[in-house]
């Protein structure tokens, strides 16, 4: 079963917001952003800009009815800056006009005026003094000072990563249209719509039940709209309200990188112990993150990160803090991985420097140290049908990752110039929302009297193939073709109190939930059929359409059997709603069982330096991926595909940068995404036998564990340089980019 956007993707008739009709008498709206990082006594003056022709509005902190707040986790965030500005790029104003360019000129004319105060970019200089977003913590297992002297080798050091621009191919985006009896209908281009109509409520002054938020599909999310679409549906929501006219906001490429959150950088400090035979016995880290100007989601990634700290691997006696730093940059965000990749490459960095102390391949402690079936996570939960060991020996035995070595080593010897280089990356992500009250999705489901269905949940599709994986689960279920259910828009009316769909489970959780829903609907009709059939509910199962009996076919069809369900004024229409089991955690105890279950796999990954011009190419990634039973191993295919590549491009060419807390990687000339020329050899396999009961239909999430697989590329390209001057320590500092290999194969260091 294919995606069932890909017929209008190729088409071009998919629809986004900017593609949405004009409403009659539509208003266009730009922001204006502030232009300082760090100032007081902010003042806003409109007069210019109201003057300009087609401007309708210019709004302000003033504006707002009722509370100019859209802080989810905490409220530190002001929809409109009020007195203070706290980065480059926090809305300020917001202008309307009759046209974009009208809209633009008086954006341009808004002038501000603020008092500038020292800001504060790095991490570690915000913790110092005290700048932090939430209390920090500190996660515990074992007996971590105790542990030191028990081991042989003892190495510490630092590891820097970079933030990364999530590049969704459709910019932040929003379409408010006021309604009758002062109601609003919102078209938002999020992750979360109960987030944004519970803040368009906030902001307006209005019940939630005044908002409806309807979303068809995004163009690409990756966690840059589960908080960070938000704003710009409220500000439209505002300006509707505002001026009694539909508004209509859509960044352009530009606003849209300089001005909205992306991966955190983090800056982290670790030491790492190990005995004789390459046991890791003691790990101690420390995260720096870098939250930027607002907590955002921040506390709920530097949560993954904690939890993640050990990647793949069972160590005893363990330590790990993390720091959640305010600066003056926009407020970093969720993307994919959430915290998870940071704390990995930290991981990897210390296994790959106690490889090179004691003399040893990385891969070696690697293999010493992965989770076995019964191991316990720092947080206290047990590992249950680990795949970490099985997917890596996978990797090793089938790829022959021990040839693979030896014809790279050969390689090197005859080459001066070019070098290759190899790494091992496995990866194990828990499933589930951190918090565990998120865990919930509902579903509503029709069928009509002409035996078609229409399935609502709370999953929203953004090109990760959701709607395809749940309409084959409602197929599935109802026992009829695919082709027969349409998946609805994602709309608060039809399905309240939604999670974001985020976190991988968009799937797990609304799958479920429309499994539920379907199965009420089908328990109804196999009654009827039983009935019409003269025989009982427990002998009749429905397949490709036809009602069976005792698993032969009956010539009673699906659609007549519908026909006839509602004839006899049976409900065809089912809601139901799904709730994660088991999980919970004690954050004062920093023990629990977070996750529902954990994702397993792990990638060879080979490079090639070119060690005179310092550019390399990622060559090959095998991978071993954990999918469970796959729910549609098409998508999922593109899930790992894609979640590599993303790796890969945060481990090597994209390299977000700042100066004076101004983006200087702002478009997407100086911030370079992988393209297909940089796409590796990709060759990839599900593990075979990996039924998942802890999933729908045996299946298991997939969206973010493959972008961890791409973490194996900077050790890959440390391996090359190394061939090339084995005398060079390593180094820990993400993006790998071509200046960076070039500084490690001359540098002085
Ligand atoms: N979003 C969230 C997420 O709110 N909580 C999570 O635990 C999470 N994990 C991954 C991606 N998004
Ligand atoms: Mo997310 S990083 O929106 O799953």
């Amino acid at each position: 079963m294919k995606h069932l956007d890909t017929p209008a993707h190729t088409r071009g008739e998919a629809r986004f917001i900017g593609d949405l009709p004009e409403p009659n008498g539509m208003l266009h709206a730009v922001a204006v952003p502030s232009t300082v990082p760090h100032g007081k006594s902010l003042v806003v003056d409109t007069s210019a800009a109201s003057a300009i022709e087609g401007v309708a509005a210019v709004l302000t902190a003033a504006h707002i009815p009722g509370e100019n707040q859209i802080g989810g986790i905490i409220q530190d965030e002001p929809l409109l800056a009020d007195g203070e500005v706290h980065f480059v790029g926090q809305p300020v104003a917001l202008v309307v006009a009759e046209t974009l360019a009208a809209a633009r000129q008086g954006a341009a004319a808004v002038e501000v005026r603020v008092e500038e105060l020292p800001p504060i970019f790095d991490p570690r200089e915000a913790h110092a003094r005290g700048q932090l977003i939430t209390a920090s913590r500190t996660l515990e297992c074992g007996d971590i000072d105790g542990a030191w002297i028990e081991c042989v080798h003892v190495v510490d050091g630092r590891v820097e990563s970079g933030g990364q621009e999530h590049v969704y191919f459709e910019t932040q985006s929003a379409l408010a249209i006021p309604q009758e009896n002062d109601r609003v209908q919102l078209y938002s281009a999020t992750q979360a719509p109960t987030a944004v109509q519970r803040i368009a409520a906030r902001v307006l002054g209005l019940s939630m039940n005044a908002v409806e938020v309807d979303v068809v599909r995004l163009g690409g999310a990756f966690g840059g709209k589960e908080d960070q679409a938000t704003p710009w549906a409220v500000l439209a929501a505002l300006a509707a309200r505002h001026t009694g006219r539909p508004v209509r906001i859509v960044l352009g490429r530009e606003e849209d990188m300089a001005w909205t959150g992306k991966r955190h950088p983090y800056s982290s400090d670790y030491r790492i112990g190990l005995d004789a035979e390459g046991k890791i016995l003691a790990y101690e880290v420390t995260f720096y993150q870098n939250a930027g100007a607002a907590a955002d989601l921040s506390p709920a990634i530097l949560e993954r990160s904690l939890f993640h700290a050990t990647n793949s691997y069972f160590i005893p006696n363990v330590r790990v803090t993390g720091h959640s730093c305010r600066t003056n940059l926009p407020p970093f965000t969720a993307f994919r991985g959430f915290g998870a990749p940071q704390a990995m490459f930290v991981m990897e960095s210390a296994i790959t420097h106690a490889a090179h102390t004691i003399g040893v391949d990385r891969l070696q402690i690697q293999r010493a140290n992965l989770l076995n079936e019964g191991d316990t996570f720092p947080y206290g939960m047990a590992v249950e049908r680990s795949q970490a060991r099985r997917s890596f020996l996978e990797v090793e035995e089938r790829y022959d990752v021990t040839r693979m070595r030896s014809s790279i080593s050969e390689f090197n010897q005859q080459n001066r110039l070019l070098k290759k280089g190899m790494a091992v990356m496995p990866v194990c992500f828990g499933i589930s929302f951190t918090s565990a009250f998120l865990n919930q999705a509902s579903a509503l489901v029709h069928v009509y009297t002409d035996g078609s269905v229409g399935l609502s949940t709370a999953a929203v599709e953004m090109g990760q193939g959701v709607n395809t994986k749940i309409a084959g689960i409602a197929a599935l279920t109802l026992g009829i073709d695919p082709g027969r259910v349409h998946i609805e828009s994602t709309n608060t009316t039809r399905v309240a109190n939604t999670s974001p769909t985020a976190a991988s489970s968009g799937a797990d959780m609304n799958g479920r939930a429309a499994e539920l829903a379907c199965r009420t609907v089908s328990d109804r009709l196999t009654a009827v059929a039983a009935d019409m059939l003269d025989t009982t509910p427990s002998r009749i199962t429905v397949e490709n359409e036809l009602i069976h009996v005792d698993g032969s076919p009956t010539d009673l069809g699906w659609s007549r059997l519908v026909w006839e369900a509602y004839v006899r004024r049976i409900s065809l229409s089912a809601q139901a709603h799904y709730a994660t089991p088991e999980i919970h955690y004690d954050r004062d105890a920093e023990q629990g069982k977070p996750f529902a279950y954990h994702v397993f796999g792990t990638a060879a990954i080979e490079v090639t330096v070119d060690c005179l011009r310092g550019i390399y190419t990622v060559d090959r990634v095998r991978i071993v991926h954990d999918a469970g039973r796959s729910l549609n191993p098409l998508v999922d295919l593109g899930q790992v595909e894609g979640g590599l590549m993303q790796g890969i491009g945060w481990m090597t060419c994209e390299e977000l940068l700042f100066a004076d807390g101004h983006i200087t990687s702002g478009n997407l000339t100086n911030y370079k995404i992988p393209d297909i020329m940089a796409t590796p050899e990709i060759e990839s396999m599900f593990l075979e036998h990996a039924e998942n009961p802890k999933a729908v239909l045996q299946s298991k999430a997939v969206g973010e564990p493959p972008l961890m697989y791409g973490i194996g590329t900077y050790f890959a390209l440390l391996d090359a340089i190394q061939a090339f001057r084995p005398d060079m320590p390593a180094f820990f500092s993400a993006p790998m980019t071509p200046e960076r290999v070039l500084m490690a194969l001359y540098g002085r260091g």
